[in-house]
């Protein structure tokens, strides 16, 4: 596993340090409003084990891990009603994600259209 900073917002929201207005939780994953949403819905969901990266989380993570994420997911879109509108899963990984938490973290948007995928480069 690569370096996991325990002292990131993250993990302080998974130790109940910082609070957090919570969509979903199963035993394994939690899910959560961003604090700056970018759509009408706009749900952060994370494994409550140290994983900074999704490629830590998918070679690190138990079975067990990757199912309650999966549905914890599939938990949030029924929550939220955005099954039969559609909407965006993103998880921004290490620099050239410009992932900014380093715990990794799926985002889940909604409510709205999302606008193209990615800009091309000029
Ligand atoms: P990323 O750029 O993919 O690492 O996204 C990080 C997201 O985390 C960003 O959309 C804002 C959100 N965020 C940062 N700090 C907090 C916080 O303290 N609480 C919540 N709920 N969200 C946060």
């Amino acid at each position: 596993m690569s370096d996991y900073d325990n002292q990131n917002i993250f993990a302080k929201i998974l130790r109940g340090e910082i609070p957090n207005d919570t969509v979903f939780e199963n035993a394994h994953t939690l899910a959560f409003r961003d604090i700056e949403p970018q759509r009408p819905t706009h749900v952060l969901v994370i494994p409550k084990g140290p994983y900074r990266t999704w490629h830590d989380f998918a070679r690190d993570g138990s079975k067990s891990e990757h199912s309650a994420f999966v549905e914890a997911v599939a938990a949030v879109t029924d929550a939220e009603s955005v099954e039969s509108g559609g909407y965006r899963l993103v998880v921004n990984n290490g620099d050239d994600g410009n992932q900014e938490v380093p715990h990794v973290h799926m985002h889940v948007f909604g409510g709205a259209n999302c606008g193209p995928m990615i800009k091309r480069q000029s």
